[in-house]
């Protein structure tokens, strides 16, 4: 290497974007009961009592609640397991997922 030959001082930063998050949302419906959707809220999102009771409550209020938001594939696993287990009793329980703005 000749003297005039300098390395650069520092590495080059690569700016990369963070992956966007992505909301749950629950949907209310007519059949559903309120403790069923307070169990699935616990047992797939880890909400307390409290919080599971208040989600499921602003969903039947207001039609629809987001329940918490994770990476893309999280959030669509957490959708679909929190649906089907509405689905294996037959009812019409609905998650679904959406990217943070
Ligand atoms: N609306 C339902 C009922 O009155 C309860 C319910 C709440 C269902 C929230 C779904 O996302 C929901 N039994």
């Amino acid at each position: 290497m000749s003297e005039t030959d300098l390395k650069p001082r520092t590495k080059p930063v690569i700016k990369t974007d963070r992956p966007k998050l992505h909301k749950v949302i629950l949907f209310n419906d007519d059949y559903t009961p309120r403790d069923f959707v307070t169990i699935v809220l616990k047992g797939e999102f880890h909400l307390s009592e409290d919080q599971a009771y208040r989600v499921m409550m602003t969903a039947h209020r207001k039609g629809v609640c987001v329940v918490s938001v994770y990476p893309r594939d999280v959030a669509e696993t957490k959708a679909a397991r929190a649906t089907e287990a509405g689905a294996a009793k037959g009812y019409p329980l609905r998650f679904d997922t959406e990217p943070e703005e």
